[in-house]
């Protein structure tokens, strides 16, 4: 019984990591109109895994939510590439 308590335990303690939500915030020095937070806020919206995006032109920063069971921070970094911003991780929370 106790060895089944702990088990309980742990799996409440480790679902988060599972769950695996992670939210990365890339550098996007590239941007600098009113129109490339758009362009680099759709490119990273089409990503699959990717659950919230949030472009600041001000600062030239993506924040991007994801799901790592579906995608990477890499893929994310290629996205933003392959628009025309090459962008590099500035900071990351799980
Ligand atoms: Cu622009």
């Amino acid at each position: 019984m106790k060895k089944l308590v702990a088990l309980a335990a742990f799996t409440a303690f480790a679902a988060p990591l599972w769950a695996a939500t992670q939210t990365v915030t890339l550098s996007v020095p590239g941007m600098n109109c009113a129109t490339c937070p758009i362009t680099v806020k759709k490119a990273l919206t089409k990503v699959s895994g990717v659950s919230k995006t949030d472009v600041n032109l001000d600062n030239r920063e993506a924040k991007v939510t994801f799901d790592d069971a579906k995608t990477n921070v890499e893929a994310l970094m290629r996205a933003t590439k392959d628009a025309g911003y090459p962008s590099t991780v500035v900071g990351s929370t799980k």
